[in-house]
Order: structure tokens, then sequence, then C-alpha cells
């Protein structure tokens, strides 16, 4: 394939924007090449400004589990737009999509909207810090909770792909907060309880990471985890802004049984607009201003557009009863189909999926944290990912990201992607040889 127009919209990029792009996973730096600028996307499929079409297994990072352009959530948002789009005030679309939101996911009583995963994250944390009037909090090397400082300590997604996953800028003092364990590791996790307990504010997680790739937790991890925050009454934070609707209609609480104290959503509550969102047992989020001390405020917090796509695609997960069935089935076939083609051709891998997210790495596994992620082929991964590209499948630009399906996914899409895949892998490995 000839990216042309693609080479010339980069080359215009960069001279405005840092790195051509306004984020950096978008930069296709660990896996080479130019990143591919896109025009339209329907449905499971996007198209490029050279007029390639892609079979999306990215979907905007997780939004779009209806697909792109999806007709009902397209209606919501024009219909929304031609009231106007903001207005800096309350509005009831803001109390639908809460409300959608109380009657899915388990833990949650009340929500509080924000712009971004990363100020969800952010707030969250805040509010465990001002509700316990603590300080430390405990995340785990490889998980990405977005470009906050207090999370940019042994951070995953391109944080990781491009190496700096201790981001040059965030204080050490903000640092000195953050204590790092590695995920799956309980011995590690009960020292770290045993040394800091009494002055650990809660403890944010990836409860299913999918920012190492995908890494799912160990039988018993996540329990082990919510008992130790109960004992010394820190608050456990589920970071399901990737999960939430995705491994289950609930996130990974639903899935697990494992009940957080909060919550951070985003991708799709905002039905691909802007959303992200915080929330948990209501005398917690009583902490919030104004009806509490701990502060939280955002211009276009629960802006009406993406409120309506929100709403339009909640609905529609809600009244879809089979909706995650039939995507872990497809996720599944997709993976088991992957597993055969890369044992077929004699390379190393590891695969996973859970619900609507799936994963694979390039090494012989198990994966089961950052050290056993790193193990992966990343370079062979670049080969793939632009054979892959060729042959118009779109994957995440990097080893260390999740794939996601959308309900407009079918299995003769998945016949598509695995025969590309059986192609590719016999391309690489025939060049390779050479
Ligand atoms: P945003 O600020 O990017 O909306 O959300 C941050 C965030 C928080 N928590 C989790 C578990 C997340 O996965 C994310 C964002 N995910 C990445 C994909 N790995 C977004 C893609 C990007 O950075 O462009």
């Amino acid at each position: 394939m000839k990216f042309e127009r693609s080479i010339s919209a980069f080359a215009r990029a960069k001279n405005v924007i840092p790195g051509g792009v306004n984020s950096s996973v978008r930069a296709f730096k660990s896996v080479g090449g130019t990143p591919v600028f896109m025009k339209s996307g329907s449905g499971a499929r996007i198209c490029d400004v050279d007029g390639h079409e892609f079979i999306d297994y990215v979907l905007s990072w997780g939004p779009l589990i209806l697909g792109h352009a999806h007709p009902a959530v397209v209606k919501a948002i024009s219909n929304a737009a031609a009231r106007g789009s903001s207005f800096g005030t309350p509005t009831e679309a803001e109390s639908e999509l809460a409300e959608l939101i109380v009657a899915m996911v388990p833990s949650i009583e009340r929500v509080r909207f924000t712009s971004s995963g990363t100020e969800a994250t952010m707030n969250a944390v805040r509010l465990a810090r001002g509700y316990t009037r603590r300080e430390k909090i405990v995340k785990f090397a490889g998980c990405y909770h977005g470009a906050a400082d207090p999370f940019l300590i042994a951070a995953g997604s391109s944080a990781l792909t491009l190496g700096v996953p201790n981001s040059p800028g965030v204080p050490k003092s903000v640092a000195a907060d953050t204590i790092v364990v590695n995920y799956n590791d309980v011995a590690a996790l009960e020292l770290a309880f045993a040394q800091h307990g009494d002055d650990i504010a809660g403890v944010i997680v990836e409860p299913f990471v999918g920012n190492m790739g995908l890494v799912l937790p160990d039988d018993g991890f996540l329990q082990r985890l919510r008992a130790l925050c109960t004992d010394v009454k820190a608050l456990l934070v589920f970071d399901e802004v990737m999960t939430g609707f995705r491994v289950a209609r609930g996130g990974a609480q639903e899935r697990t049984g494992v009940m957080p104290d909060l919550t951070t959503l985003g991708k799709v509550i905002g039905g691909g607009l802007p959303v992200g969102a915080f929330g948990g047992r209501s005398e917690i989020m009583s902490y919030l201003t104004p009806e509490g001390p701990v502060f939280h405020a955002g211009t276009l917090s629960g802006n009406p557009l993406a409120m309506a796509a929100g709403i339009a695609t909640l609905k529609m997960v809600r009244d879809d009863a089979t909706l995650y069935d039939r995507l872990e089935v497809l996720a599944r076939v997709l993976t088991e189909g992957l597993h055969e083609i890369f044992s077929k051709h004699g390379v190393g891998h590891t695969t996973a999926y859970a619900g609507s997210m799936f994963g694979f790495f390039f090494t012989p596994g198990p994966v089961r944290n950052l050290e056993t992620a790193m193990t992966a082929d990343t370079a062979l991964y670049a080969k793939f990912f632009h054979a892959m590209l060729d042959r118009g499948i779109y994957l995440a630009p990097s080893q260390f990201e999740a794939g996601f399906l959308s309900t407009a996914h079918t299995t003769r899409d998945i016949e598509h992607t695995l025969a590309a895949a059986d192609e590719s892998l016999s391309s690489i490995l025939t060049r390779d040889l050479a």
C-alpha cells in the first residue's frame, strides 16, 4: 500500500503540532513508518486519506463498541448540536447518562463527569486523598491511568511504548507519594501494605490491564487487593476507563464480583466524544464540592453533545442482552485462530481475551506483569503490524496495547483477519530467511 497523502499530511502536522500528533501513541514510534491519517469510519471499518479501507481493531482505543458512525449515535449528536453545544449549566442529559451508569455499574451510586479519562483518574485520586486524609497511592508497574503526574511512574501504554514510563517533569515530591508494585504480585503488595498501610489513601488499578497489552488478573489477586484496602481503610479505585462496558456490561467489577470504592470510566460512556467519569458510594462522593470540601470542576464536564452520544451508546448496550456474549465469541474465535496461525509458523506467542477486548504478545509467556510483557518481540510486532496494515487490517500501532471488537464486526471480518495474519507471517518469515 502507498500512503502518499498520509506522508504529506504528517509533514504538514509536524510544522504546527509536536510529533505531528495530539496523543503520543498515534505516532507509530514503536512500529515505525508514517502514522496513517484517517478521514472517515463506518461500522467496523475506517478509511484513510489515501482511500485505503481497514478493518479497525483500535476503535479509537476502545470507545466505539457500536462501531464507527452508528446511526443512533450520529442522530443523537446532531439533534443535540442543533439545540446548542454547551451551556455551562446543568442539563438533564447529565442526569440521564448518570442514571444509566448507576444502573449498570454495580458499585457506583453517584457519579461525576469529566472530559477525559485522565481527569477522571486525577480527580478520583484527589477524592481518595481528601476522603482518607492520607497521601500515598499505590499503582502497578505497566498500568496506565492517563497523563497526570501521579500516574507517570512506571506507566504503561504510550509512556511504555516511548520508553518514558517515568516521564521527565514529574516532581520528585509527587513521585514520592506513588508506590509502585508489580501487577499480580501478592507478596509485593502485602509488603507495600505492611510498610505503608496507614499512609495509603488508595490503590488505583486496571483490574484487567489493557495498557501493557491485555494482561488478566491471576485468580485471587483482585480479591486480595480488596481485602488489603479494607483492612487499612484505603480506597480501592478500579480504573475502568478501558474495561468499563468492555469486559462486561458492568465492567471488571461485574465480571469478578470484586467491588471497588471508586471507579473511573471513559471511552465507551462517551460513544466517541470526550467523556470521563468517576463514581462510587454516595457517602464518598458527597466529599466533592459543592457538597463537601474536595474540589472538582470542568468547563465542559457533562457536555450536552458528549452526553447525547453516551446516552445513545449506553441505551443500546443496556438493551442488547446478548451483546457481550456475541463479542466474547468473536474475541475467542479471533484469538484461537491467531494461536493456531502463530503456532503453525513456530512463533512464540501468548493470547488473551475478555469480553470485547483481546490481545496477543510475541513471547511464549505467560505474560502476568510488565517484566514478562517486556520480553515480547517488538521488532516482530512492528513487522506484523505493517504486514497486516498492507492487507487492510488496522491493529494497535504498539505491542503494549489491547485490541477491541464492536457490534459491527462480523465472523467474515474475523476470517479475513486470520487469513491476513497467516499471509503476513508467511511473508515476514520468508523474507527473514531470504
Ligand atoms: P484519556 O485521558 O486518554 O481519555 O484516558 C486515560 C486512560 C486512563 N485509564 C486507562 C485504563 C486508559 O486506558 C486510559 C487511556 N488509554 C489509552 C490507550 N492505551 C488512550 C490512547 C491514547 O493515549 O491516545
